[in-house]
């Protein structure tokens, strides 16, 4: 049975259950309990703080786990990163007091820098030849230069809201994260097999998302220009209809791309247009 490391509770834990629910595995998860037992899926979820969670899978304490890449970096540990889950986005980035005289990474050279990210911090500035001092500190770092501790930080910056109402400015973005699988080195073989029947399933969830299922009438005289319009995945579903002169055509489209790609289509004649989520893409 796969033993998986989730966040209790944060920012990412909703995402993750969210996640795991689609892939047909719940829990329900008592607020003050360590471990739960999941249906649907032979899978134990261990609940920690993200920040034990690269270890725990590191030491095997659980076989997979699903963090903040953030955390990973941070940690250094051993682990196998088996993919991205495309939630939990946000950048590691250093930000100075919006008065700051900056001209580039010189600026730091003997400066203070608050963080809760000493390691990432540290490698980023040996690499780029840059001598500041690290304060490590946990929580509330874009306070730190409005009272005096620190020159600078360097934090999470996601929106960038943060940021603006302490007066600060991001001058370098370092890493970019997001929720991520990892998995323990030394999985065993029994569980390999588990853990790939979770990814695929992961990952058919992943794919669909962003994506719409487009129903609509066109007149046949119009499929090639259809075609020309849409990206498709393979090439899209074509039926006939009652009406010679017509068929029916269902296509997957990214979200990003529908309300252009519905106008163009329009335009060669698509009527009866009906756009529907797509819960899967299993390939
Ligand atoms: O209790 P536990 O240790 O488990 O949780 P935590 O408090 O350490 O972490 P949590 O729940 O705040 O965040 C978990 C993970 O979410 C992080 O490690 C990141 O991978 C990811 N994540 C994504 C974020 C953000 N977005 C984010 N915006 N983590 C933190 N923030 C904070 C940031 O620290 C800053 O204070 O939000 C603020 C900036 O947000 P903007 O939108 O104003 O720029
Ligand atoms: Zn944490």
């Amino acid at each position: 049975m796969l033993r998986i490391a989730i966040q209790a509770k944060g920012r990412l834990n909703e995402k993750t259950m969210a996640l795991l629910a689609d892939a047909g595995i719940s829990a329900s998860v008592g607020s003050r309990s360590l471990i739960a037992h999941a249906k649907g899926f032979p899978v134990d979820l261990l609940l920690l703080r993200d920040d034990d969670i690269p270890q725990a899978v590191a030491m095997g304490t659980a076989d997979i786990g699903i963090v903040g890449l953030n955390e990973v970096e941070e940690k250094g540990v051993h682990v196998h990163q088996i993919m991205e889950l495309g939630f939990g986005g946000c950048r590691l980035s250093l930000a100075v007091p919006r008065e700051a005289d900056y001209k580039g990474l010189e600026w730091f050279n003997g400066r203070r820098i608050a963080t809760s990210y000493p390691s990432i911090l540290l490698r980023f500035l040996s690499e780029k030849g840059i001598s500041a001092k690290i304060h490590t500190i946990t929580g509330s770092v874009e306070i730190a230069p409005a009272i005096g501790m620190a020159d600078a930080i360097f934090d999470i910056v996601s929106s960038g809201g943060t940021l603006i109402q302490n007066g600060l400015v991001e001058v370098e973005s370092v890493l970019e994260s997001q929720a991520v699988l990892i998995a323990t080195p030394d999985l065993p073989a029994e569980k390999q097999d588990e853990l790939d029947k979770l990814c695929f399933r992961f990952r058919s969830i992943i794919e669909s998302r962003g994506m719409k299922y487009v129903l609509m009438n066109l007149p046949k005289s119009s499929l090639d220009a259809a075609l020309d319009i849409l990206p498709g995945m393979k090439s899209p579903t074509i039926l006939h209809l009652a009406d010679p002169d017509w068929l029916s055509l269902h296509v997957v489209i990214p979200e990003s791309q529908l309300w252009e790609r519905i106008e163009q289509l329009k335009n060669i004649g698509a009527e009866d247009i009906l756009v529907l989520m797509l819960e899967n893409i299993v390939k």
